[in-house]
Formats: structure tokens, C-alpha cells, sequence
């Protein structure tokens, strides 16, 4: 069982200092029974990157800044250095976004992963609808990879050179590009910007690849064809847009059979997604099925890392594009952990809670006190306290909140929020109750809603309202 998360001041270790092309491959894998108290401290010491996408307008929030700069080694840009962001009009350049994430990526010594230099989606409509014929669109090509690779050259460490150029059935996407210039628009990009910036890591990126099956095997004819003609690819990326209980159960054999070419393989827009509302028993089995998805990475010697597709769910594309799904990621709404991130974190080799040890006892009689301590319009603030019978060693005390109701903010406590149900752990240094004793902790919400003191449990059992 997937229990706490140890999560103290980060600690910029010593000699992980991570930025642009020089990350891969000078990463020095550590002692992987050294306690990690991040992500990217996992990470690091298994030689492996732990990356995020950003986007780029919720950087000023002071959460999710910390969580981007303390959690993740490498950083992706989630929008703004796609076509329509860079080039959107012909020979016009806005590279602002993009340099701001290349700025923070480098005070928090992080690599960049550049996304996405060929695509047709967040395509302008003057490259997509310009009419051009195979030649012309060669060129506009040439020019947008070469002017973006020689402007980032050197903070890049990967380049998505080509995104999503299959169909399910292993057939080329009748994108604008691959219907005007030939499949041989793929290669062609591929040498353009190994020109452009021969030190970037050069990838291939699409989803619904992550098993083997006829998207996949038609990726896998693409690249053997490519390093046959000596085309200069250095890697795939496998998307991993992931729907939770329909994990494929062949990712590790499908990413070893593209490592055995030669080519780095990468996780690079993981999210595993949840009909909504998602209840806990299946938030738990998603955290196996990202640590399931993490291990098989670590597991292939020429897998370079994990990148997720965004860490909260209130940045997350999914709600938007899938309806009724959601809950994808690794934070809540409200950017508290929940156990997916205990998943990854326990995938990478670190020790969710800390280091092993036993997860919470079963309790024999509790008594809970659940005080509403102040209430304006907007917000209250709640102090539950929980009496045992018998000692404790590690706590687990759940209720509900009146829906709408969000934690912004606890204290005494590592505590997530899943739909209603809050879900209330230890601290690493508040775990044991003597026999008598009382457990307690706070937490502030963004609503002032009169309601009637919720059931309360301790470590699954039911306790008598004091
Ligand atoms: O997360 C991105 C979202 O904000 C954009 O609106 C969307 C537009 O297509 O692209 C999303 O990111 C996609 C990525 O660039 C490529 N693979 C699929 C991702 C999810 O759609």
C-alpha cells in the first residue's frame, strides 16, 4: 500500500546540476538506497530524468512554481514553442514564452525538451491552408526548424523534431505536410535540424504507441528505415495519454524492442485518466499504474527518463477534451499530492513516507472532534482532532466536505482532496499516538457553507463523534 509521502524542504543536491544538452548522459547515478525526498531526487539517482510539461501563464503562481522548480529536472514546453506560438504569421518570430521557460529551467537546473518543431495540429493557418507545393513547404519547414533550433541552441537538450505523424493503423496522418511533400518530409526534418543544432537529442513522438500494436510497429518500420539510411534520429517518445485499468501490459518489451535499435526511448506525456468522479480505491490503483508505467521505464536501460503532461489536475488538458474525465495527474485541484505521486515516486526507486516501514495500524476505538474554528463568507478554517484507544504508528483520517469545497491550505498534516473526500496523513514527525493520546491537525478551505460535522475515520475504521 502506497502510504506517505515524505516531502520536506527540497535539497539541491550537490553536483545535480542538470541544464540544457549537457544533462544527458552526465547525469552520475547515485546511491539508489539514499532516501529521496523528491522526484527529481529519485530520479537523479537512478540516472533518469523526471520531467513536467509547463504551461507557461501559471508559472507566476507562486504553488505551482515550487512544485515545477523543486519537483521535476526537466521541463517541456507545454504550448509555447509549438508553430502557431512561434512562427504565427510567415517570418515573424516570438520566442518571449519560450525564453521564459529556458530562464526558469536554468535557475532551478533543469534540462529543456523542446515540443514540437513539425505537427499539424497548432499549425498556422498560412502554413496549413498556404497552398504550397512540395518544394515551397520543404522550405518553410527548413527555415521554421532551422530559425527555432539556432535561437535555442544549446538550452535544448530534445527536440520533438516531428509529432503524431501515424494513423491508429500504422499508416502516415494525411497531415499537410506528409499529403504535399511525401513521407520523405520526416527525414528531411530530421537532417535540417541536425544542421541547425547538432548537440540536441533529435526525437519522434506520437501516442497510442506505448504497447506493441499496428500504430507502434509501423513507428518501429519508420525508425529502423530512418537509422538504415542514415538519418540522424536519436530518439522515440511515447506520449502515454493513459486511461486508468487499460494500462497496456507491454510498455517495458515495446520500449526495449525500440532501445535494441539503438534509439533513446522516453515517457513523454504521461497522464493516466480517471471517469470522474474518481474515488479512492481507484486513485490508489492509479498510483500502481504510474509507478507501473515509471518502473518499466527504469527498467530499460536505454529509457532516458519520464515526462508528465502537466502535474496538477487544474492545469490538465484531459477535462477539456474527454468529457467526464479527469483526475489525471499527480496533484489535486488544489496542487496537494495524491497517491499517484507516491506511484512515481515509488516507481523511480524513492521510499514513499520516508522509508519503509509499517503502514497504519488498525485501531480499535477512536473519538474525533471536528470544530469549526472561524467562518467568514469566504473560507473557514477546521481543527480535527482524533483520541485513540491503543497506539498508533502512522495515521490515516478521512472525511467528506461539502462539494465545492476545496482545502487551500493544512497544517500538522499531509493531506490530499479527491472530489469530496479529504484524506488526512501524518506528518513524518506527528505519526505515533500513544494509547489516550489525541492526533491533531487544521486546515483552511475556500468556503464558508454552514454544514454539519462530517463522519470521521481513522485508518479505515468509523470513530464516535466526541
Ligand atoms: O496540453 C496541450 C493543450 O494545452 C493544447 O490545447 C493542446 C492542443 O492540441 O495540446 C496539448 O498537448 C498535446 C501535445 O502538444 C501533443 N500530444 C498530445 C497533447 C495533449 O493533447
Amino acid at each position: 500500500m502506497l502510504s506517505l509521502v515524505r516531502r520536506a524542504a527540497v535539497v539541491f543536491a550537490a553536483g545535480a546540476l542538470l541544464s540544457g544538452a549537457a544533462m544527458h548522459g552526465s547525469a552520475q547515478a547515485q546511491d539508489p538506497s539514499t532516501q529521496a525526498e523528491t522526484l527529481r531526487e529519485a530520479a537523479e539517482a537512478q540516472g533518469k530524468f523526471i520531467g513536467s510539461a509547463i504551461a507557461d501563464h501559471r508559472l507566476s503562481d507562486a504553488t505551482y512554481n515550487g512544485i515545477a522548480s523543486t519537483e521535476f529536472n526537466s521541463v517541456t514546453a507545454e504550448n509555447v514553442m509549438k508553430w502557431e506560438s512561434i512562427q504565427p504569421s510567415r517570418g515573424s518570430f516570438n520566442f518571449a514564452a519560450g525564453d521564459r521557460l529556458v530562464d526558469f529551467a536554468q535557475a532551478n537546473d533543469q534540462q529543456v525538451w523542446g515540443h514540437t518543431l513539425v505537427w499539424h495540429s497548432q499549425l498556422p493557418d498560412w502554413v496549413e491552408n498556404g497552398g504550397f507545393d512540395a518544394a515551397e513547404l520543404t522550405e518553410i519547414t527548413d527555415e521554421h526548424i532551422t530559425t527555432v533550433m539556432d535561437h535555442y541552441e544549446g538550452d535544448i537538450a530534445y527536440w520533438d523534431v516531428v509529432n503524431e505523424a501515424f494513423n491508429e493503423d500504422g499508416t502516415f496522418r494525411q497531415s499537410v505536410f506528409q499529403q504535399t511533400i511525401g513521407e520523405e518530409y520526416i527525414a528531411n526534418a530530421f537532417r535540417t535540424a541536425d544542421a541547425a543544432d547538432p548537440n540536441a537529442k533529435l526525437c519522434i513522438n506520437d501516442y497510442n504507441i506505448e504497447g506493441a500494436n499496428a500504430k507502434s510497429n509501423g513507428m518501429y518500420d519508420l525508425v529502423q528505415g530512418l537509422l538504415a539510411d542514415g538519418v540522424p534520429i536519436d530518439c522515440v517518445g511515447f506520449q502515454s495519454h493513459l486511461i486508468l485499468d487499460s494500462i497496456p501490459g507491454d510498455i517495458q518489451s515495446n520500449l526495449q524492442r525500440f532501445a535494441d535499435l539503438g534509439l533513446e526511448v522516453i515517457v513523454t506525456e504521461l497522464d493516466i485518466r480517471i471517469t470522474m468522479p474518481a474515488d479512492s480505491a481507484e486513485l490508489d490503483r492509479q498510483a500502481d499504474q504510474f509507478e507501473g508505467v515509471v518502473s518499466a521505464c527504469l527498467a530499460v536501460d536505454g529509457c532516458a527518463g519520464v515526462t508528465v503532461w502537466g502535474f496538477g489536475d487544474a492545469d490538465s488538458w484531459v477535462p477539456d477534451v474527454f468529457e467526464g474525465q479527469g483526475a489525471a495527474c499527480l496533484y489535486d485541484e488544489s496542487y496537494q499530492p495524491k497517491p499517484a505521486y507516491d506511484g512515481v515516486l515509488a516507481g523511480l526507486g524513492g521510499t514513499p513516507g520516508g522509508g519503509p516501514g509499517p503502514g497504519p495500524d488498525p485501531v480499535e476505538g477512536c473519538l474525533a472532534t471536528y470544530q469549526v474554528t472561524s467562518r467568514w463568507n469566504a473560507g473557514s478554517v477546521v481543527q480535527v482532532g482524533v483520541t485513540v484507544e491503543e497506539a498508533v504508528s502512522g495515521w490515516s483520517v478521512s472525511f467528506s466536505l461539502p462539494a465545492g469545497e476545496s482545502v487551500t491550505s493544512h497544517w500538522n498534516t499531509q493531506l490530499t482532496q479527491a472530489g469530496t473526500t479529504v484524506t488526512a496523513r501524518n506528518a513524518p514527525y506527528n505519526g505515533s499516538i500513544p494509547a489516550g493520546g489525541t492526533l491533531s491537525f487544521g486546515f483552511q478551505t475556500n468556503s464558508g457553507a454552514v454544514y454539519s460535522a462530517p463522519v470521521v475515520s481513522l485508518n479505515g475504521a468509523v470513530c464516535d463523534a466526541a
